[in-house]
């Protein structure tokens, strides 16, 4: 792994718009899912998926879901359990309560806080069907109180063995109400404008290939949908009383997710670049995914030296990383001065993969820099709210003629009559017309 001065360092930052002939295919799937509806969904799964389905097939039943809890593990039904507790605890620490204020004058103002209707989780088919991912969509949106959430997820290539029973065990555990087997862009149509078989939805979320990124792109606006995620990035913080095999495990764990994955460590120790460097090269010797790892370290890995601890955290304000890992000798002190980053583990235990599958807080996180202005999912990415106003007479009357000179100053005579005709009929018009 490239060991670099900081004043060397320059970050690849590379977001996927997709090609003229990519975005072209995928407006030409939404076209025909909302012109012929399940006819299209059926004909696009066999032409991409190679699968055969008819319309009675699109929904994955009951007894589906029952065999599914057959096929996984104990160990696994246990785990996931588990996990999903404590997503589930967290993120009801972050629920918010409609609320009304009084005022002395008799006016109520407030907010509505409502859950969305309806909500569409899109689940990549094949290896990138994680479970873990399933639980941190949707426990968000029941804990928001979604009445309906709704799965889509590519039938299994050749057809036979259909969806993961890990997805569909993870799904129904973290409470999903409908699945269908459906995917690519012709699942964000079906999902966004409905078909006989899909009601449409609120709003779509889920990572997906580049067509099903840029469906969701072209769909946004008639629906809402999260963000577009960037491949995982890991920043670690170290001093020289970090652990150089822990260090390099962690960065590991990210760069194996994909050969764009970002992996760096940022250290005040020249010592421990060298042995984490070390260590890196001989964990990734044996890693089964040592293909991915290996390209993501060797394009987008570095281990950056830094003067002082002081320095690093600069730099790491700048990356603005989706993870950090913060392992000097006083994480806690350090803490409060990180201004952008997605998720903090703080010291030589909370390894990454604590938070990627079970402390509580979620593991779809900003990347690409954005945590600089972004937050990593929760529940209010599943609510919406109203504003209520409650003016009472003696309200309107005290302020009835300052929303008419405010009204007056746009040159919207309209709004300013609509105060004064209850001011004339209610009583005073104190020095006005
Ligand atoms: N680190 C990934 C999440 C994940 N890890 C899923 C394992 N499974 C995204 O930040
Ligand atoms: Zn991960």
């Amino acid at each position: 792994m490239r060991i670099v001065a900081a004043s060397e360092f320059e970050l690849k930052r590379e977001v996927e718009y997709g090609s003229p002939e990519q975005n072209e295919a995928v407006r030409k799937i939404i076209t025909a899912v909302r012109a012929e509806g399940d006819e299209a969904l059926l004909k696009l799964t066999q032409d991409f998926d190679r699968v055969s389905l008819n319309r009675g097939q699109l929904r994955v039943t009951q007894e589906e879901l029952q065999a599914a809890y057959g096929q996984v593990e104990p160990s696994f039904l246990s785990a996931i359990r588990q996990a999903a507790d404590n997503i589930r605890v967290f993120h009801q620490k972050q629920k918010r309560n409609s609320w009304m204020d009084l005022q002395p004058d008799g006016s109520l103002l407030g907010q509505v806080v409502r859950p969305l209707k309806r909500v569409g989780v899109y689940v990549p088919g094949g290896k990138a069907a994680y479970p873990s991912s399933v639980l941190m969509n949707v426990i968000p949106a029941q804990v928001a109180g979604v009445p309906e959430i709704v799965m889509v997820t590519p039938p299994a290539t050749g057809g036979k063995e259909g969806i993961n029973p890990y997805t569909l065990v993870a799904a129904a555990e973290a409470g999903v109400t409908e699945i269908y087997r459906v995917g690519g862009a012709q699942a964000v149509a079906a999902l966004a404008y409905g078909t006989e078989s899909i009601a449409p939805v609120d709003k779509i979320c889920g990572p997906g290939n580049i067509y099903v990124a840029l469906a969701k792109r072209e769909v946004y606006g008639d629906v809402d949908i999260d963000s577009i995620a960037g491949p995982s990035e890991i920043v670690v913080l170290a001093d020289d009383s970090a652990n150089a095999a822990y260090v390099a495990a962690d960065l590991l764990s990210q760069a194996e997710h994909d050969e764009m994955a970002s992996a760096i460590l940022i250290t005040s120790s020249a010592s421990l670049a060298e042995a984490a460097a070390a260590e890196v090269d001989r964990q990734l010797a044996n890693l089964p995914r040592q293909e991915i790892a290996a390209a993501s370290i060797q394009n987008y890995g570095a281990i950056i030296v830094v003067d002082s601890v002081a320095e690093g955290i600069g730099l790491v304000n700048r990356l603005a990383p989706e993870h950090l890992e913060i392992m000097v000798q006083e994480p806690m002190a350090v803490v409060g001065m990180i201004e952008n980053a997605g998720a903090i583990f703080l010291g030589p235990y909370s390894s990454e993969p604590v938070g990627d599958y079970f402390a509580g807080p979620n593991h779809i996180i900003p990347t690409n820099g954005t945590a600089r202005f972004s937050s990593p999912v929760d529940v209010d990415d599943f609510i919406k709210k109203s504003s209520l106003i409650y003016y009472s007479k003696e309200a309107l009357l005290q302020n009835g003629s300052t929303i008419m000179e405010l009204a007056r100053h746009e040159g919207l005579e309209g709004h300013a009559r609509a105060i004064q005709v209850r001011l004339e009929q209610e009583g005073t018009l104190e020095g006005d017309q």
